[in-house]
Order: structure tokens, then sequence, then C-alpha cells
């Protein structure tokens, strides 16, 4: 065997040391001494068996020091290598707690939900209960039971989306009212009631400034005993009193046709920016029509089998997009729905 030169051997191992920058590189460094196959100070200790036994000491002894030493360093390193990841991370992550805060983006709700929600908070804080119907409708529902004959114009094909019967069968529509709620909550609750339903509507119109292919409702239907007019009127005016929030809010109704209910009214508001003078919001009229309403018709609470010589009953429809146009002073319908972010910002 060839002498070995420990203190080269020392050397060496020191400059390798100070090469190392990974744990990876230290893991090599170990396996480069340490491994059982082909260990450097392994084959060291595995040679000097054969030698003398004066030999052997010095050789084991040197070698023994290596070893500790080798160990120490390994130990050493890793440490270090530890203690500047930890360090260069604290650097990375380092927080700036004197940099100027970040703006927090916070949007709002749409016009059209506020007026559905502000609605239905008025209704609810007189006592009515929220109802909901299907958006696809049965015609039975949204026709028959409303007294609306099937000669009537809003039964044509210009006015109702009806379905595909060859998909879903004969009969089926996309709502074009949400009076089609009222027998539906009828049947199934006695009376006295009152509710309240907000819903989607749509109707194969051609859209223009007041009208769009899909809109919102609000309906109202309470029956109960010696229920009148003035009735009505009176919710109506507390209503609209509190969504406008303008105390000298007036109603007046006009006579109207609808099949659901007798006698029928046309539901006008006061104009609540020029009270009743005349200006351009509406249209030097005083009033702007804002739904229709009546005292429910007997057919249609015989349609829900409602005892008609003990109840009676008014109901009340609007469109929630011609309130939101009113209240926010928007001239065009279709505004409500082309997420233009310049017209929603500002309210
Ligand atoms: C009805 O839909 C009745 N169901 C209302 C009613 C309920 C009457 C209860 C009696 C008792 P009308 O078709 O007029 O009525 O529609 C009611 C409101 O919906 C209108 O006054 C208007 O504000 C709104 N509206 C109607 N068509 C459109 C449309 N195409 N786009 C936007 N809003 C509309």
């Amino acid at each position: 065997m060839k002498d070995i030169d420990f203190d080269k051997l020392k050397k060496e191992v020191e400059a390798e040391l100070q090469s190392i920058k990974t744990q990876e590189e230290i893991e090599n460094f170990r396996l480069k001494y340490f491994s059982r196959k082909s260990g450097v100070l392994n084959d060291i200790l595995k040679s000097i068996k054969g030698l003398s036994i004066e030999k052997k000491k010095e050789y084991g002894k040197f070698a023994n020091q290596l070893k500790i030493y080798i160990e120490n360093e390994i130990e050493i390193k890793k440490e270090s290598l530890k203690m500047e990841h930890i360090k260069n991370l604290e650097e990375e992550e380092k927080i700036d707690i004197t940099a100027p805060g970040k703006k927090v983006f916070s949007g709002h709700i749409h016009p059209l939900t506020h007026i559905i929600r502000k609605s239905v908070d008025i209704f609810e804080s007189m006592g009515f209960e929220v109802a909901s119907g299907p958006e696809v409708e049965t015609e039975f529902y949204n026709f028959d039971a409303l007294n609306i004959p099937a000669s009537h114009p809003s039964r044509d094909m210009q006015d109702t989306f009806w379905l595909d019967p060859k998909t879903v069968g004969p009969g089926f529509l996309m709502r074009t009212q949400t009076s089609s709620v009222q027998v539906r909550y009828m049947e199934k609750n006695n009376p006295p009631f009152r509710i309240v339903c907000p819903g989607r509507v749509f109707r194969k119109e051609a859209t223009d400034a007041t009208h769009e292919m899909q809109f919102y409702q609000i309906e109202c239907l309470v029956v109960a005993k010696d229920m009148s007019l003035v009735h009505l009127k009176s919710v109506l005016e507390l209503f609209f009193k509190k969504l406008l929030e303008n105390e000298k809010i007036k109603v007046r109704f006009r006579p109207s046709y609808f099949p659901f209910v007798e006698p029928g009214v046309e539901v006008d508001v006061i104009c609540f920016k020029c009270l009743g003078k005349g200006c351009p919001l509406c249209k030097k009229t005083g009033w702007i029509e804002i739904g229709g309403a009546g005292m429910v018709h007997p057919k249609v609470l015989d349609s829900a089998k409602i005892d008609t010589s003990e109840f009676k009953g008014f109901a009340f429809g609007m469109g929630i997009e011609r309130v939101a146009m009113i209240k926010y002073g928007v001239g065009d319908v279709r505004l409500f729905y082309n997420t233009d972010m310049r017209m929603l910002k500002q309210f």
C-alpha cells in the first residue's frame, strides 16, 4: 500500500468545503467520503487492515481524526447553509409596513337589484310574505287561471316565448308576468294572506327605450275579508312614499282592463321631480304610469277554490326597470343591461 498524505488530504477537504454552496452539494460531499461502497475514508480504513500494527495505529489515528473533522465540518456547513437560507427568505418576504396601502375597489349592487330589495323590504314591513314561482311556466298559470281567454292578444306568438312542444311537451312558455304566481300561491294557502312576488318575466317584443325582451316585475296580492280599492290605494301610496323617499307622493287610478281583475286600473304615481306641475320627466302631464292593478277577478279566486262570498282580494304589478328609470333619471331601459361600467358606477 502507498503512503497516505493526510495533510494533503485535509487541505483538499478544506478547499472542497469552501466551495460548497447548497445542501445538495454537501450531501454529495458526504457520500464522497463516507459512502459504504466507494467513500474515500472507508477505502482508507479498509486498506489499513493489512498493515503492520504500528502503521495501523498511525494511519488509524489520522484516519479517525480526519473522519471526526469531516463529520464536524459537514454539520457546521449544513447549519450555516440553513441560516443563510432563512436570511434570504427574510429578505425576499420582507414586508414594508411603511409602504402606502393598495386601494381596495369595492363594488355595489346593480340598481335594479337595489330597487327589488328595497321594494321587498317595504312590503315586508307591511306584513307581506315573499312568494315565488317558476320562470318556465305553464299556459294554465300564466293565462287560463288568470281568466285570460285563448283569444287574448297577449297569447299571440309576438308576445309570448313558447317553448318547443316537441322538446318539453305542449303548453310551456316563459312567463310573461309575475301574476302567474298568484294562483300557484292561492292553491296552496288559505286566506287571509298578503304576498309580494319579485321576478323576471319575458316578452317577445321589439326592444326600444322603454321595452326590453326580459325585465323584472313585482307583484303584490292580498286576499282577505272586506278588501276594497281603498285598501289597494293606501298600500300603494305608502309603498311609493317609502320607495321614492318622498312624503308628498300621491297615487292615482285610471280605469283599465286586465282580464284577471275587476275593476282594473292603471296606476300612476305623481311625478316625484315636479310633484304634479309638469316637467320633461313626466312629459308635462304631472303623472307617471307605473303598473297595473285591481280587485282580483272572482273567476281567478274560483280557479284557486277560494270562497268568493267570504273573501275579496286586490293585486298590483309593476315593472322594476320603469321605476329605476324614474328614480335614477335614466332615459333608456337597455342601459341597465349592457354592463357598461361608466353607467353602473354612477349609482
Ligand atoms: C301586467 O303585466 C300585469 N300582470 C300587471 C297587473 C298585476 C295588473 C296585477 C293587474 C293586477 P302590464 O303588461 O301592463 O301588466 O305590465 C306591467 C308593467 O310592466 C308595466 O306597467 C311596465 O312598467 C312593465 N313593462 C311591461 N312591458 C315591459 C317591457 N317590455 N319592458 C320593460 N317593462 C315593461
